[in-house]
């Protein structure tokens, strides 16, 4: 693995947000003249390597009290890394993404749905460059865990950005369907529920394969509203929850392929709740057509 130093001329604006108990902190800043978003989480401790940190680290006692001791550890560096996701350049979509914020419940139906969000995505939302890089293999393609080339069903599974691979704890995939047209949940109708069921089986069983992990310990499900208008299923380790990822905008895969077999139109007609932050330009374009 090489060493890179692109972070040595990070100059920081501002914490955009952080947790103590996530140890996450998303930072907003420059490198050279770009904007950037820099992503700092320390990451889980690894059961394969307690003999090397118990055998291989410096302890400074911090206090002793009867049958009770604190210490400070120094673990090797290599036991001690964090994980770090840059974005860069950064658009200002990417910077409130990650800002805390007050956020919102929206109520969305079928035709609020075509006349509010629709518009709305189609003006502006993150470019899915590094979906097709990852689709043609021009990125991540050593990645990937599951290949299925089939221009109907077909999908490429691999790790999300989010997993660093190192425990399968916090294991977290993504399954991105090779259909180009299929923006979000919202597209979705009879004709693709080959599509849904092939992403459910084989990702299950791709995943089962390599990390012995079995489909009761998943959570497959897709987001809506997603962040990329790309049809993309997420694969993760069933009581991990992700850092930011709230219960409001997941939706199981299964109940999806279900309530397709009931109504072919559910995704279409129903009506949709997802929440949105106080600064997100389609927040606005609810409030401004009186729906919230
Ligand atoms: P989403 O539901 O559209 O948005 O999911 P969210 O990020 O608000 O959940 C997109 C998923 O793709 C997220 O889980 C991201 O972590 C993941 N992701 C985003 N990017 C830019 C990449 C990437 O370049 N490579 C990989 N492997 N995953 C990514």
């Amino acid at each position: 693995s090489e060493w890179e130093n692109v972070l040595s001329t990070f100059t920081t604006s501002s914490v955009l947000s952080d947790s103590a108990r996530e140890k996450i902190m998303f930072v907003h800043g420059k490198i050279a003249d770009h904007d950037a978003v820099v992503v700092l989480e320390k990451t889980p401790i690894r059961e394969d390597s307690l003999d090397e940190l118990f055998r291989g680290s410096k302890l400074r006692l911090e206090l002793r009290n009867d049958i009770y001791s604190s210490y400070r550890l120094q673990a090797p560096p290599h036991l001690n890394e964090i994980k770090t996701t840059v974005v860069c350049p950064a658009t200002e979509k990417h910077v409130k993404k990650y800002k805390r914020q007050e956020s919102f419940l929206v109520e969305e139906t079928g035709e609020d749905y075509r006349s509010i969000t629709l518009p709305y995505i189609q003006e502006q939302s993150l470019s899915l460059q590094w979906v097709y890089n990852i689709l043609e293999k021009k990125a991540e393609a050593d990645k990937i865990v599951h290949d299925d080339a089939d221009p109907e069903v077909g999908f490429v599974l691999l790790p999300d950005l989010k997993w660093d691979q190192k425990q399968v704890d916090d294991l977290y995939l993504i399954a991105i369907v090779r259909q180009k047209d299929i923006k979000s949940l919202r597209d979705l109708s009879l004709e693709h529920l080959p599509l849904l069921q092939n992403v459910f089986q084989r990702g299950k069983e791709a995943i089962l394969q390599r990390y012995n992990l079995p489909a009761s310990k998943l959570r497959v499900y897709l987001h809506y509203q997603p962040s990329y208008y790309h049809l993309h299923v997420h694969f993760t380790k069933l009581g991990y929850d992700a850092p930011g990822c709230g219960v409001e905008r997941a939706h199981l895969l299964s109940d999806v392929i279900q309530n397709l077999q009931t109504d072919p139109q559910f995704y279409k007609s129903r009506t949709l709740h997802f929440p949105l932050r106080a600064d997100d330009g389609l927040l606005r374009r609810f409030k401004e057509a009186g729906r919230l």
